[in-house]
C-alpha cells in the first residue's frame, strides 16, 4: 500500500475546499454503463506501437493499491480514498514515447476528454483504477475503469476510461475548453483560466 498523502503534519486540505464524508457524483451527460468484457483502453498518438488493452491485460498486469486524498473543483475534498489500479506508466513500460510527446488527451466514453502534461500522467499515483474501497468501481464512479489523478482536481480523473493519447502541443479537453484550468493544481487554487 502506498499513501503520498499522509505524511504527519502536511496540509491536507487545499485553500478553498471543504470536507465531505460522503463521496458526490459528478459528471457531464449520463452515466455510461460499460461491461467488463466490452472495455478497453487504447494508448494513441505520439507513442509506438500504439496498443489496445483489455480488461484481462489491465487486471493481469502488477496491481498497486493507494490510499489517496481527493479534491474537487466544486470544493469538496475527501481525505483517505483507497483505490486499485494499474499505474499509468507501469502501462507505458515497453512502448517507446516519441521525444516531441509533451501533453496527453485522456479518452473517456461518449467523447468527453481532458488533457494533462505528460509529466502529470506519469507520476507514480496516477492509475487506471478498477476498484475503489475494495470493490468494483461503480458505473457512477467511472466503473470498470477510471483515471486517478490525485495530485489535480478531480475532473481530470476521466471516468469511463477509453483512451490515453500523447500529444506533443497541450489540446484542452471538455471542462478546459469551457474555462476550467489547463493544469488545475488544487494547492495553488487553479480553478478556473
Ligand atoms: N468521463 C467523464 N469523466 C469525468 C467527468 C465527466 O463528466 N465525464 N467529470 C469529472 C468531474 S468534473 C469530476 S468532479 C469527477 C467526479 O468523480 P466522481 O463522480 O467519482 O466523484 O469526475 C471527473 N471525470
Ligand atoms: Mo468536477
Amino acid at each position: 500500500m502506498t499513501s503520498s498523502d499522509s505524511e504527519p503534519g502536511r496540509e491536507r486540505v487545499p485553500p478553498g475546499q471543504r470536507l465531505v464524508t460522503d463521496f458526490p457524483v459528478l459528471h457531464a451527460g449520463t452515466v455510461a454503463h460499460i461491461d467488463r468484457a466490452a472495455w478497453n483502453l487504447t494508448v494513441s498518438g505520439l507513442v509506438e506501437p500504439r496498443v489496445v488493452i483489455d480488461w484481462q491485460q489491465l487486471t493481469s498486469l502488477p496491481a498497486t493499491e493507494q490510499i489517496s486524498d481527493i479534491h474537487c473543483v466544486t470544493d469538496w475534498t475527501k481525505l483517505d480514498t483507497a483505490w486499485k489500479g494499474v499505474r499509468v506508466s507501469r502501462l507505458l513500460v515497453g512502448l517507446s514515447i516519441l521525444p516531441d510527446a509533451k501533453h496527453c488527451v485522456v479518452h473517456a466514453a461518449a467523447g468527453w476528454t481532458t488533457n494533462l502534461p505528460l509529466e502529470e500522467l506519469l507520476r507514480d499515483d496516477v492509475l487506471a483504477a478498477y476498484e475503489y474501497d475494495g470493490r468494483p468501481i461503480s458505473a457512477e464512479h467511472g466503473g470498470p475503469v477510471r483515471l486517478l489523478v490525485p495530485r489535480l482536481y478531480l475532473w481530470k480523473s476521466a471516468k469511463w476510461l477509453t483512451g490515453i493519447e500523447l500529444t506533443a502541443d497541450e489540446r484542452l479537453g471538455f471542462w478546459e475548453t469551457r474555462g476550467y484550468h489547463a493544469l488545475g493544481d488544487p494547492w495553488l487554487e487553479q480553478r478556473y483560466s
